[in-house]
């Protein structure tokens, strides 16, 4: 069993945290950190470390995140602007908190996507 991060306390409110959006598979808030004006990261509320731990049976749950950040995009305002979706995966990937997640990330132009 993999273990549980500060995340799986956000989705069952254990924890504070902005949360956006709520449903059966799936759980959005505020990132602490934010990048830039809009910063929301969406997560399945079942944990999965990483991409790699993904598995058929998640692809309800992973196609949700999608839907959901354009939901919460329109929401944003930031939707004809555009934005950024990221999932960071392990050290390289630069990912922190291993429950995966989907940054969503806009509300200013982002330049290219890989900072040198
Ligand atoms: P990553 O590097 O892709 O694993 O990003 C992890 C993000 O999670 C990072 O942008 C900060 C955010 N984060 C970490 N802990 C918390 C927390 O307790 N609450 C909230 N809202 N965000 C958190």
């Amino acid at each position: 069993m993999a273990e549980e991060t500060i995340f799986s306390k956000i989705i069952r409110r254990e924890i504070a945290a902005d949360i956006v959006y709520q449903d059966d598979l799936v759980t959005a808030f505020r990132d602490i950190n934010p990048q830039a004006p809009t910063h929301v990261l969406i997560v399945p509320n079942k944990l999965i470390p990483t991409v790699n731990d993904a598995t058929s049976e998640d692809e309800p749950a992973l196609g949700r995140m999608l839907t959901v950040a354009a939901k919460i995009a329109t929401d944003e305002g930031i939707s004809a602007d555009g934005y950024r979706l990221i999932i960071n995966c392990n050290r390289n990937g630069g990912q922190e908190v291993y429950h995966i997640h989907m940054h969503l990330v806009g509300g200013r132009p982002l330049g290219r996507i890989l900072g040198r």
